[in-house]
Formats: C-alpha cells, sequence, structure tokens
C-alpha cells in the first residue's frame, strides 16, 4: 500500500496498548479485496479513524482533504470510500464520473446532523452580512448553503484568507469554531455542535496519562471539547494528519494522542519505535466503526452502496469545497 498514508500494520501493534490478534479470516479476506480491487479498476481510500485491517487494504489513508485530493487525482473508475458518509458524498460531487462506494450507508456522522439548511439560512437572516463557513463534517445540503468549506488541517488559512472585516458564522463544530477563533482573533459566532467521541475524552484521564508518561507529548484534536481547557497544557492541537506529520518530525518517543482511536492503528505501524497511548480507550467514532473488512469486500462484490448528490444540490455544495481547495 501508498504513501504518504501507508500502513503496514499487522494486528499486533504492542507500542502503547496490548497486543490485539486480527480475527483468522482476514488474511484470506485482505487478498480477495486485492484481486477484486484490480478486476473492479477500483482504489481504496480509508479515512485515518478506519480500523486498523481497512487501512491495510488501502491505497491510500488520510484525512477527508487528502482523501478528496486523492478522490480527483486517481484514474480508478470505482472509489471505495471507507469513510463516512459526508466524505463519500465529497468524493462524488468532485468526481461525478466515478463509481463511489461506501461499505455501510449508514455510516453518517453525528457532528453533521447537528445542523440542517433550514438553521443556516435562519442564522444568515439574522446576521446578513456574515459569511457562512462549515466545517467539512456537514451533509452536502448543509455545504450547498454555505460560502466557504474547512477541515481542522486548513481552517486557520481558509479563515485568514477571508477579508479582517467580515463576520463569520461557522458550523457546525463549537469547539474547532472556538479554536479558530482563538488562533485568527476574527469575528467568529459559533454553532454549538459537537463530536460525541472526541467529547467522550475526559481531562481526568488526560491528567493521568500525563503523570504517568511525564515524558510523553500531548496532541489534542481541535474537535475535543472536555479537554478545551487543556489547550493550553497540549504541546499541540492539530488536525490527524497534523499529528501523522508531527510525529514523524518529533525526537520524541512516546505520545499521549487525544482523538479518535483509529489513528494510533496509523501511527503505531508507522513508528513501531515510539508508544500512543489513547486520551480515551472510548473515543471509537461508531459511524467509523461501521465499516468493516467484511463490508468492504461485500461492497466491492456487489458493486454496494453507490453514494450520490442531487447535480442541483452538487453544484452550489461543490463550491464551498473547491474554494477551500483554492486556497490550500
Ligand atoms: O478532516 C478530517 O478528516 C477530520 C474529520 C478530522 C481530521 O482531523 O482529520
Amino acid at each position: 500500500m501508498d504513501t504518504n498514508g501507508s500502513t503496514s500494520g499487522n494486528g499486533h501493534e504492542t507500542n502503547g496498548r496490548a497486543a490485539v490478534a486480527e480475527p483468522p479470516h482476514y488474511a484470506l479476506l485482505k487478498e480477495k479485496i486485492a484481486i477484486l480491487k484490480k478486476e473492479r479498476e477500483a482504489v481504496i481510500l480509508a479515512h485515518n479513524y478506519q480500523e486498523g485491517a481497512i487501512q491495510d487494504v488501502a491505497d491510500f489513508v488520510g484525512d477527508s482533504l487528502g482523501l478528496a485530493r486523492k478522490a480527483q487525482g486517481t484514474d480508478a473508475k470505482v472509489i471505495l470510500f471507507c469513510g463516512v458518509h459526508f466524505m463519500a458524498e465529497t468524493a462524488a460531487m468532485l468526481c461525478p464520473e466515478k463509481t463511489v462506494l461506501i461499505p455501510d450507508l449508514a455510516a453518517g456522522c453525528s457532528l453533521a446532523d447537528m445542523i440542517i439548511p433550514e438553521q443556516i439560512r435562519a442564522w444568515r437572516a439574522a446576521h446578513p452580512d456574515g459569511v457562512v463557513v462549515c466545517y467539512v463534517n456537514t451533509s452536502a445540503l448543509v455545504k450547498a448553503e454555505c460560502d466557504y468549506c474547512v477541515t481542522s488541517t486548513n481552517g486557520v488559512k481558509v479563515i485568514e484568507h477571508i477579508p479582517a472585516e467580515q463576520e463569520i458564522l461557522f458550523v457546525p463544530d463549537y469547539y474547532l469554531g472556538s479554536f479558530l477563533r482563538a488562533k485568527t482573533k476574527r469575528n467568529i459566532h459559533l454553532w454549538k455542535g459537537y463530536c460525541p467521541a472526541h467529547a467522550a475524552i475526559l481531562p481526568e484521564r488526560v491528567d493521568r496519562l500525563r503523570e504517568e508518561h511525564p515524558e510523553a507529548e500531548f496532541l489534542m484534536h481541535p474537535e475535543c471539547g472536555c479537554t478545551t481547557k487543556q489547550m493550553d497544557l497540549a504541546d499541540e492541537v492539530l488536525s490527524t494528519d497534523g499529528m501523522v506529520q508531527y510525529v514523524k518530525r518529533s525526537p520524541a518517543k512516546e505520545f499521549i494522542i487525544a482523538t479518535e482511536t483509529g489513528l494510533l492503528h496509523r501511527l503505531r505501524a508507522q513508528h513501531p519505535e515510539k508508544a500512543f497511548y489513547p486520551a480515551s480507550e472510548h473515543a471509537p467514532c461508531h459511524h467509523m466503526q461501521r465499516n468493516t473488512l467484511e463490508k468492504a469486500f461485500m461492497s466491492l462484490v456487489r458493486m454496494q452502496h453507490v453514494v450520490t448528490v442531487d447535480p442541483k444540490i452538487s453544484e452550489r455544495a461543490v463550491r464551498p469545497i473547491e474554494r477551500m481547495l483554492e486556497i490550500v
């Protein structure tokens, strides 16, 4: 497998956690997926939060921005998108000529569900001069109402690109929005959405881990809610790909990672000599976990589940995404 997002995990990582063996049938399933992928002329894109076995069969593992770029750049006919629905929608909008599949159609996003188009229209009406900036964790229907899209990797750059005097309405993640407001010192109004997986990361456990591993660097995702008071204590506040890049550069040997636990697979596979401690054992995203290796296999067998976006919605929803891609 690739690359920048490459992993070579075997399900036996020990750096920072007990070894967990993969089910015995996974080896055969991985071989079958590799054969089917060729037959279907497919590429497999997997988000950093996907389970390790899916990351292992992927051609590219990354964050939503990296995956969107890979989707745009591939000449494969089929994209098996192992992530959640809004990410597959983005790939479908950027590559309307390709078939985009998702292993489980119910792999959604609780954060994205915290705002609907009518609420954006009402908020805009109350702030007629406001520019609406959405986090990538939003449905195509919501993106169609927005001016700019951001990811946690590029949020600061995109906000800084917007004229300084402009009032900004940020949806849906309150904590990422607070982080961007603190970083850019801009006039940003915040929607009060949050990610339940990141909300499950409790400051008490972070405090305990920091005591147990005083040499460890503490890397925190900006979606973390309860740990917001610890932002000042974090060595870095970073997106998932930001964490991957940071760990590569850092001489530290131990890290406390405050984000969805799927990222640990990639970090451990890339740095078997370093130890990674999850800031919460309870931070898997249940939507991400709906995709399994079996379902990825069945997706390629049955060419299911095809993700499409109504062209009238897509025409509007793709604009904030393209604006973002032009800036970063
Ligand atoms: O942009 C993404 O992929 C998300 C949702 C998180 C991150 O930090 O990578």
